[in-house]
């Protein structure tokens, strides 16, 4: 019923009334108080005005089931939200819930033990960003999950917008920096997917990175001086990532190649990549239809379906 309350008065700009509410929701108007009382308490800012009603003028920043659910458009993706305030890493909670429903999200205020990838850490400060987890269950072969990176990619340099792009596979850059990284793991056997865990990180109002994050790392926040409701992001991403990963799921990756090559900043230049024990530099010339990247080196064209890709010109590789 919060919910629905709250969907109401994100949908009116103007004051609603209670009496309103109660008829369209068919609740009491007292029932209809009581909600609305509840959500001031989450720190929901309602205007009440005697003869006019309630109007919402701002929803809390700290990202919560309802102020997430409430902008959702999804089927089944974020339909079962955990929010924790602090969390060793959201990816490892996943993994723990893991009987929990297709398309659960796991998101934390601050993580005690983010992790990247390669057994690297991730820089979780409390507050300032998204750090969030969704568990999905697909059924599909094993060695396709690598692109599932690649599409949760796509949905947050879509909400983004112009300025963002994708570093294959995992980051996402504005400029030469990282704004946001992205840790898929799985739990499979040989042929069949137990759960994936897609974990997404986003510098979202950070004003400041430690001192070895300085030239590598960025926040929406320093790249435009403006904070961002995590909410309306986790919501908006989510709402991106639905269609695409289903449209993957029906017919792989070939229908979204076109709109990754856009968005993907690797190509054309030139990279150095370790893959398969083996260092190869080249230039970084397409995306393959299974996601892979594929680069021109001297022996010949090799496509990398995964690694630790250094792009000339970004994060200091020079
Ligand atoms: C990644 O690894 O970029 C994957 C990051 C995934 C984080 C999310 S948060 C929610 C979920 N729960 C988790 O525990 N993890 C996921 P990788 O490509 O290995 O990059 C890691 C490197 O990025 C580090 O070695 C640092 O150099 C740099 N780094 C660390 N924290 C950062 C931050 N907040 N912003 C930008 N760069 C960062």
């Amino acid at each position: 019923m919060r919910n629905k309350i709250l969907n109401i008065l994100k949908n009116t700009e103007s004051y609603v009334s209670g009496e309103e509410m109660s008829r369209t929701l068919n609740i009491s108007r007292a029932a209809v108080w009581k909600h609305i009382k509840r959500l001031k308490d989450d720190g929901y800012d309602i205007l009440s005005v005697t003869n006019k009603g309630y109007k919402l003028k701002s929803i809390p920043d700290i990202p919560s089931s309802d102020t997430i659910a409430s902008g959702l458009n999804t089927e089944f993706t974020a339909r079962n939200i955990k929010c924790m305030s602090v969390i060793d890493s959201t990816n490892e909670e996943a993994k723990r819930c893991a009987a929990m429903p297709d398309g659960s999200l796991f998101i934390a205020e601050v993580q005690s033990a983010g992790k990247g990838r390669l057994g690297r850490s991730w820089e979780s400060p409390n507050g300032a960003g998204i750090w969030m987890s969704l568990l999905l269950k697909p059924d599909i072969p094993p060695r396709d999950i690598s692109q599932i990176t690649l599409i949760a990619g796509m949905a947050v340099c879509r909400v983004l917008g112009n300025g963002a792009g994708i570093k294959w596979p995992n980051d996402i850059v504005i400029g030469s920096r990282k704004v946001c990284g992205i840790l898929t793991e799985m739990s499979a056997e040989i042929d069949r997917v137990n759960y994936v865990v897609c974990g997404i990180g986003i510098n979202v109002n950070t004003a400041e990175f430690p001192a070895e994050l300085q030239d590598k790392a960025t926040s929406l926040f320093i790249e435009t001086g403006k904070t961002y409701n995590r909410s309306e992001l986790v919501c908006a991403i989510m709402n991106e990532f639905e269609p695409l990963y289903k449209l993957f799921k029906k017919e792989g990756f070939s229908p979204l190649l076109e709109e990754y090559r856009n968005s993907c900043i690797t190509i054309g230049r030139e990279i150095r990549v370790i893959y398969r024990r083996e260092a190869l530099i080249g230039k970084a010339v397409d995306i393959a239809e299974d996601g892979g990247l594929i680069i021109e080196t001297e022996n010949g064209r090799v496509n990398v379906t995964s690694g630790d890709v250094s792009v000339r010109g970004i994060y200091g590789y020079i």
